[in-house]
């Protein structure tokens, strides 16, 4: 990772799933609960407020020395002065964004091996592998990869990567079976009553899966 750091349990916002509650208060509490990197992604806001938000989130992910990634604008990433940026199939080539964005974080979407393999060799620094259940929170989501690409990941690719896509509390220890040792999620953890809750109970899942190997 770009910036030395691994991690464990990865939250993106979606501020769609919190009406009523403010970002920053929703996103300190998973920090709270466990989570070691925080991604802003905003599909709709325009680019004074999603900049607003980045350097928002990059203030109270310093002060708690948690990674920062900003999704696909690299412009927003380095302005804010985020860890690292994250980006999907159809966005600007890899070896583009690495001109960019230097040693800091690149993140790559990926959905199946082929792609994986390719981020891989190109020099990303983490991949997303998903999405692996069926999710609502990402419009242009493929259909869902199944823990079967996760085995395959699992089985290959050398350079840190998270599972993505509908994965909840409850079915978790699939994911985490088909050999995911990081695991990231946006509705189940923003979207909860109880958001440090549901964060350890996610990293007490990981962990355990981790120290017995499974
Ligand atoms: N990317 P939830 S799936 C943002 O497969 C995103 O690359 C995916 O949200 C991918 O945890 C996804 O609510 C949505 O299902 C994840």
């Amino acid at each position: 990772m770009g910036n030395g750091k691994d991690f464990t349990l990865y939250a993106i916002t979606g501020e769609e799933f919190h009406p009523g509650r403010p970002l920053l208060e929703v996103m300190e509490e998973a920090i709270v609960g466990g989570v070691d990197i925080i991604q802003l992604r905003d599909k709709s806001g325009d680019r004074e407020a999603i900049l607003r938000k980045a350097k928002e989130l990059r203030q109270l992910t310093r002060k708690h020395g948690v990674t920062f990634i900003v999704n696909d604008y690299i412009d927003i990433a380095l302005e804010s002065e985020a860890d690292g940026v994250h980006l999907g199939q159809g966005d600007i080539p890899l070896a583009e964004a690495r001109k960019r964005m230097g040693d800091r974080i690149i993140g790559i979407s990926t959905h199946e091996i082929e792609e994986a393999r390719t981020a891989e060799r190109e020099g990303a620094d983490y991949i997303g592998v998903g999405p692996v259940f069926p999710t609502k929170s990402k419009v242009d989501a493929v259909a869902p990869v199944t823990t079967a690409y996760v085995r395959q990941v699992a089985g290959e690719i050398r350079i840190p990567w998270v599972a993505i896509g509908g994965i909840k509390l409850h079915n978790v220890d699939e994911v985490l079976a088909a050999g995911a040792a990081r695991i990231c999620a946006i509705s189940e953890i923003v979207g909860a009553q109880d958001v440090a809750g549901v964060c350890r109970e996610f990293r007490r899942k990981i962990e355990q899966s981790r120290s017995t190997g499974a």
